[in-house]
């Protein structure tokens, strides 16, 4: 009966509603993604929540304007101008007042969406006194995260991808790893980042951190998580065959955690020596 198959398509429309809204509920909690988000992961940074209002609160409803403002002015030539209602068409081929307004008013828009933008990218860039330094290095195709010495490291380890054979309850398919990046929370963490073989990006979204890692350069980003758990992201340069499976894994925990995490990491990772604290103006001269 047409009646029934009405109910059952409603019932699929209101279960696929249902899972949107309860995947986004679990999105804003998850530090990764999950089914039928849509929208942004959690922020768990100062930055990542300006990210959040830049898009969500400035840019999407002057999009959305714009689209209407559009749409309106093509219906209303449509209906208006029609060859119908408008049998005799004006010659007029120039308007200096129209040609004034549709310079003016989008040098106002972008004016407007350029004052945040700039804030951001200055606010992403100039990095604040930092509590921790750590350099992230990208590699084919995975991440070597290095503490340095004296900061009361002096260690250095590889990040891999789990297989999925290995994954343990509350792994993530193709985002967790075997080595975490540990760092305490509510601290300035600075990150260094570069390439050891070709360009890849260093991009968390949660933290709204995203930076290139490039051979040779040592780019510098920085966070601070207001919450503690695990937040994930993804290498974001096509970087070769396994780029979709290097991903980058921060585990924000609280300080004494933290403290305890370093001593157990530095025998762990023993064997490895780690470097100084590397300064990031006098390196970018490696650039060429
Ligand atoms: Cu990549």
């Amino acid at each position: 009966m047409p009646g029934n198959r009405l109910g059952t398509s409603l019932k699929a429309v209101f279960a696929t509603l249902g899972s949107f809204i309860a995947g986004n509920a679990l999105a804003a909690e998850a530090g990764h993604p999950v089914p039928m988000q849509i929208g942004f992961q959690e922020a768990v940074t100062p930055i990542a929540a300006y990210i959040h209002w830049f898009h969500d609160d400035l840019i999407l409803p002057i999009i959305v304007a714009i689209c209407l403002f559009v749409a309106g002015l093509l219906l209303f030539c449509v209906f208006r101008f029609n060859d119908r209602a408008n049998p005799t068409p004006s010659k007029m081929t120039h308007h200096t007042g129209l040609e004034v307004a549709w310079t003016i008013l989008p040098v106002l828009v972008l004016v407007i969406i350029a004052i945040p933008s700039f804030r951001l990218l200055t606010q992403q860039l100039v990095i604040p006194k930092a509590d921790i330094t750590i350099k992230a290095t990208g590699k084919q195709w995975y991440w070597s995260y290095d503490y340095p010495k004296d900061q009361n490291g002096g260690f250095e380890f590889d990040s891999v991808l789990k297989a999925d054979s290995d994954l343990q309850p509350g792994d993530i398919h193709l985002l967790s790893v075997d080595n975490e990046v540990v760092v305490p929370v509510n601290k300035v963490v600075r990150m260094q980042v570069t390439g050891a073989d070709v360009i890849h990006s260093w991009v968390v979204q949660s933290l709204g951190s995203r930076i290139d890692a490039v051979p040779g350069r040592l780019n510098e980003t920085w966070f601070k998580a207001e919450r503690e758990g695990v937040f994930y992201g993804q290498c974001s340069k096509l970087c070769g065959k396994d780029h979709a499976y290097m991903p980058i894994a921060v585990r924000v925990v609280s300080e004494p955690a933290y403290a305890a995490w370093l001593q157990d990491a530095k025998k762990k990772y023993a064997s490895t020596g780690g470097t100084s604290y590397a300064d990031a103006s006098s390196t970018k001269a490696l650039t060429r």
